[in-house]
């Protein structure tokens, strides 16, 4: 009888945790398709350059994320952020390119949404959520 119970005992959790091993494996698989596609184009208003990346975001992920991961799987983007105590990281170089004070430089945020229309975003890369398929432009440009 206690033997039975324990055999059952240990069935039900061979069950279970290769259940879960599996319900874990597609969350995870899940997860990491359903990252939604972006471009970022980084623009320098001043040497009239521009380099378009792909990359992707989590749903209902900042912008922040992406910017993370792009440096992450491509060597040719990289960034710096100064943290503000009120709006988040402040974007303050992009590609080795710094905004400088002195010169009233800096990296401007501008979305152009995919039904075509741009926009100034109003709040920084910590707090931006980009829609999936949107393209995000890092304008090196003068206030
Ligand atoms: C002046 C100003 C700027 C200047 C600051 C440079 C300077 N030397 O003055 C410039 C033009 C660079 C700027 C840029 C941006 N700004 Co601005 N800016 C302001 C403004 C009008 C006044 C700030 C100020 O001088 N405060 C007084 C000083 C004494 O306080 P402080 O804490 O030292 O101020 C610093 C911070 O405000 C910081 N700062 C300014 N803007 C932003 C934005 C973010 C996201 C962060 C983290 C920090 C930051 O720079 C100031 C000087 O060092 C405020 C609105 C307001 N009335 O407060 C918006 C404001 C702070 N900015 C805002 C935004 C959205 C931006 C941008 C993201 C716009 C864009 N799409 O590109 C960019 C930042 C992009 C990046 N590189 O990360 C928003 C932030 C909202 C939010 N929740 O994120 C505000 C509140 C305006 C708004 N939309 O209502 N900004
Ligand atoms: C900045 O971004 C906009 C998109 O909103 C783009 O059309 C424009 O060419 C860019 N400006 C510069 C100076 O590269
Ligand atoms: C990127 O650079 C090319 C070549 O100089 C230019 O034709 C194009 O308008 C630029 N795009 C943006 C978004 O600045
Ligand atoms: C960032 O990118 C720029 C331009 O590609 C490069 O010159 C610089 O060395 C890079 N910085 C870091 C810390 O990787
Ligand atoms: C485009 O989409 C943005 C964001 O969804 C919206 O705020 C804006 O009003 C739209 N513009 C047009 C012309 O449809």
């Amino acid at each position: 009888m206690a033997a039975t119970t324990l055999l059952s005992t240990v069935l039900v959790l061979l069950v279970t945790g290769t259940l879960c091993n599996r319900v874990l494996v597609l969350l995870v698989t899940g997860t990491l398709c359903n990252r939604d596609p972006i471009m970022l184009t980084v623009a320098n208003g001043f040497r009239h350059t521009n380099h378009t990346y792909s990359t992707s975001v989590a749903p209902g992920g900042v912008l922040l994320g992406a910017m993370k991961q792009l440096q992450k799987d491509d060597s040719s983007f990289n960034f710096t952020t100064k943290e503000n105590p009120d709006y988040g990281p402040f974007l303050v170089s992009v590609n080795g390119v710094a905004g400088k004070k002195g010169d009233g430089t800096y990296w401007q945020l501008r979305v152009d949404y995919v039904n075509g229309s741009s926009t100034v975003a109003q709040v920084g890369v910590g707090c931006y959520i980009p829609k999936p398929n949107e393209h995000i432009f890092l304008n090196f440009t003068t206030y």
